[in-house]
């Protein structure tokens, strides 16, 4: 068993639940490959640093990420601060050869992503991008049934991803709603992921057709520097910042297979929570799934018959991708930090060298592509070519 120190840059939201993830793979996962150690973790200021030292159960704290990317000791860092820094941090943790995992969306621009994939081709160490919901079980499970054929060819993939948090005007202006950290709106923020799921069980999206709106043009000044998602109300009163990004997002796709589908994003849908529905029919069949109802992946095949033809749920177990590591029958119920606990362990495989992991940079790259072709469309009204990653050589073609 391999010791691996980890270095975590940012403390909030995402350092929280990759902290978790880092405790528990050993228990999930044994033996495990690789035994991950809270190294250091980094914040803003000293007193954010220990804090989340303590909280976090790493040894040591610093206000200043380019001494943990220096740090001899450190072989892994994580990436859990907000958009704007991704690109700095992973170029020099690249260029120091450390293993990297980003958070979502890889970076702010197409540019930026290019950069860091660049950067990436350079080093033998191991890069993850964190599109953590293709690692709950029902969505692999999805993509076994595709794999398998059972769909036969895929016709039609449609995708939602719905929050209710931003709905309110008064929700404050967190950096997700100002371009120059977060990138875009909706787009990278959310839609992001139900993309990575697109290509995950779909293959290559070659040609958007999108519709953005900016409903909500400003919001209250955070009254503190702690990004509250809108659980803290800022108030009518009281000073506003611009915002400065898409609320909504659609968009229609062609694949490389020839499949035709739709995506969709907003933080705006009163009512929804973590609404990411995916629903792909094939020539054979068909599945559908609720992250809401995330134990659950709904089937529906030709072959089971004129007189019962309907959709029937497989309830996600032990018997289903990494369900064995995880709980020991059905219905106990898979959440979002499993989702972790199974990305850093896949990770981990990686850096033990077991077998590579996806999605890495070049995911994330491709993603940023499409992002970009669809804000691009947004803005134009037209059919829109996505540039395709080649892997091989690194080159960007002018869509397929
Ligand atoms: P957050 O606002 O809760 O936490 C970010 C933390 O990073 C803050 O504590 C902040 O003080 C710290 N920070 C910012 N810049 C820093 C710097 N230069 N050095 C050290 N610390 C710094 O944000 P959250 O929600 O954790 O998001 C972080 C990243 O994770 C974003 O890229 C976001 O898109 C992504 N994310 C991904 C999710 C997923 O499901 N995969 C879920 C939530 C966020
Ligand atoms: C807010 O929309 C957010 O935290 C996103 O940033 C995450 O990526 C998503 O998984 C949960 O919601």
């Amino acid at each position: 068993m391999k010791r691996i120190n980890v270095g975590l840059i940012g403390g909030g939201f995402m350092g929280k639940a990759h902290s978790l993830a880092y405790s528990a793979v050993p228990m999930f996962f044994w033996p495990s490959e690789i035994m991950p150690v809270k190294h250091t973790v980094a914040e803003f200021t000293d007193e954010l640093a220990s804090e989340a030292a303590a909280r976090f159960g790493f040894a040591n704290s610093t206000s200043d990420w380019k001494t943990l990317v220096e740090d001899p000791e450190i072989d892994l860092i994580d990436i859990a601060t907000p958009n704007n820094s991704h690109a700095e941090i992973a170029i020099a943790a690249l260029r120091a050869g450390k293993h990297v995992i980003c958070e979502k969306p890889l970076a702010r621009t197409v540019e930026e992503a290019a950069a860091m994939y660049e950067e990436s081709r350079k080093s033998t160490a191991v890069n993850m991008v964190a599109f953590n919901y293709r690692r709950t079980p029902a969505l692999a499970l999805a993509k076994r049934y595709i794999d398998e054929g059972a769909l036969g060819d895929i016709l039609n993939f449609r995708a939602t991803y719905l929050q209710d948090w931003s709905a309110d005007p008064n929700s404050p202006l967190s950096w997700r709603f100002q371009k120059k950290i977060a990138g875009s709106g909706a787009v990278g923020d959310i839609l992001t992921h139900v993309l990575d799921l697109a290509r995950y069980l779909a293959g290559e999206v070659t040609e958007v057709s999108a519709l953005t709106n900016h409903i909500i043009k400003e919001r209250p000044l955070q009254q503190s520097g702690v990004d509250s998602l809108g659980n803290s109300k800022g108030g009518s009163e009281g000073p506003k910042g611009e915002v400065d990004v898409e609320d909504e997002v659609m968009s229609l796709l062609k694949f490389e297979s020839g499949a035709i589908g739709s995506v969709e994003a907003t933080r705006n849908a009163w009512g929804r929570n973590n609404f990411i529905t995916v629903e792909i029919h094939g020539s054979e069949g068909s599945i559908y799934f609720n992250y809401e109802n995330r134990d659950e992946l709904q089937v529906c095949f030709k072959s089971d018959g004129d007189d019962r033809r309907g959709f029937r749920t497989v309830y996600t177990g032990p018997n289903h991708p990494n369900g064995a590591a995880l709980w020991p029958i059905p219905a106990l119920g898979i959440g979002y930090g499993e989702t972790k606990i199974i990305e850093a362990h896949d990770l981990f495989l990686a850096i033990a060298g077991v077998e590579p992991v996806r999605p890495d940079f070049g995911d994330g790259y491709q993603v940023a592509l499409i992002d970009d072709a669809i804000l691009r469309s947004a803005g134009t009204g037209l059919w829109t070519k996505v540039p395709q990653l080649n892997r091989d050589t690194g080159a960007v073609t002018d869509g397929v």
